[in-house]
């Protein structure tokens, strides 16, 4: 692992030194070694193994919507103070995700746990919500965060997939990411409701946002096979989102191997076996041999 100093001198000619590890790409033919031998698999993955597909990533410049930053729209509160503007930008996301194709990082994770459905128990834990894995053919899948096409009614609490474009007329052709849109003039009746008799409760994505808890039966799942991995792949995250940034190092302290594939290196890098540097869509097929 190497530190390399990046010297910053700001416009007041103040040096600031910002510390970033860099390290070098690890031995593929090691880790696939470990691969080989492993009887659990987890593949941890985050919004960097859906950029291929097109779908912006949180934290690059990918990260806003309008003027808005995604992580500021993705709250209880938000939805609270303007729940149209927030449907606004989840309809937008819908309607992105449903034209984008699973990319080769995608389809080698399906390949390598239909190749290995025998002899290996392999679990995908995905903390996206673009639904892009289970149409790459992936099975065995823990969707940490929820899904686009599933809604919850804020009244009697169901949640129901929905796959309709628009899910609302009053959506229909919303949502443009343009930054001059301010706020939205979507009237609250006129967003998506409840069709259950006696409720028609305001419906909302079924996606956990940040500052609320992941739902227990999904973190108890996601818990067991994290416990019980022999590898796990750290795919596409930027490792700063609690409690999935937590996983991955936690396997790695109690013993299991870790390997993380990113195009650059996170806060985790430094816990983790192996560093595979590059796009998940050409590292992954590698990796994996598929
Ligand atoms: C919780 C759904 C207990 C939304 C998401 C204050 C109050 C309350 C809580 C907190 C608080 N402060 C901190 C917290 C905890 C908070 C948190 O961790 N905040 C962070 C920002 C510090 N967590 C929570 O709130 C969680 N709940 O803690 O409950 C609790 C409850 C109440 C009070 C206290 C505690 C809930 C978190 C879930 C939020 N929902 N998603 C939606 O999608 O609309 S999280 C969202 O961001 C994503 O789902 C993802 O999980 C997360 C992180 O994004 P990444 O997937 O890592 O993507 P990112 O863009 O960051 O990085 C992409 C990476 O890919 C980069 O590293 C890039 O280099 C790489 N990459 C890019 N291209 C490629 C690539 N790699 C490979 N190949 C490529 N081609
Ligand atoms: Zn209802």
């Amino acid at each position: 692992m190497q530190i390399s100093l990046l010297r910053i001198t700001n416009r007041l000619g103040v040096c600031k030194v910002n510390i970033m590890a860099t390290r070098q790409s690890s031995d593929l033919s090691k880790f696939k070694e470990n691969l080989k031998g492993a009887k659990n698999i987890v593949i941890l993955s985050g919004a960097g193994i859906s950029a291929e597909s097109g779908i912006p990533t949180f934290r690059g410049a990918g990260g806003y919507w309008r003027k808005y930053q995604a992580s500021s729209l993705a709250t209880p509160e938000a939805f609270k103070d303007n729940p149209s503007l927030v449907w606004e930008f989840y309809h937008y996301r819908r309607e992105v995700a449903a034209r984008a194709q699973p990319n080769a990082g995608h389809i080698a994770i399906a390949k390598f746990e239909t190749k290995h459905s025998s002899n290996k128990n392999i679990t995908v834990i995905t903390q996206n919500v673009d639904g892009l894995h289970v149409r790459a053919g992936t099975k065995s899948l823990i969707e940490l965060h929820g899904n686009l096409y599933k809604t919850r009614c804020t009244k009697c609490k169901e949640v129901l997939i929905n796959m309709d474009s628009p899910i609302c007329e009053a959506l229909a052709n919303r949502g443009a990411p343009d930054v001059n849109i301010v706020g939205s003039d979507i009237p609250v009746k006129s967003l998506p409701h409840c069709k259950k008799a006696n409720c028609g409760g305001l419906l909302r994505p079924h996606i956990v946002w940040f500052g609320e808890s992941l739902e227990p039966a999904v973190l108890e799942k996601a818990g067991e096979a994290m416990e019980s991995c022999d590898v796990c792949l750290v795919v596409g995250t930027s490792s700063v989102v609690y409690p999935a940034a937590m996983f991955a190092p936690q396997a790695a302290a109690r013993g299991a191997t870790v390997a993380e594939f990113n195009i650059e290196t996170t806060p985790a890098t430094p816990d983790f076996h192996y560093y595979f540097e590059g796009p998940c869509g050409t590292t992954l097929p590698q990796a994996l041999d598929v």
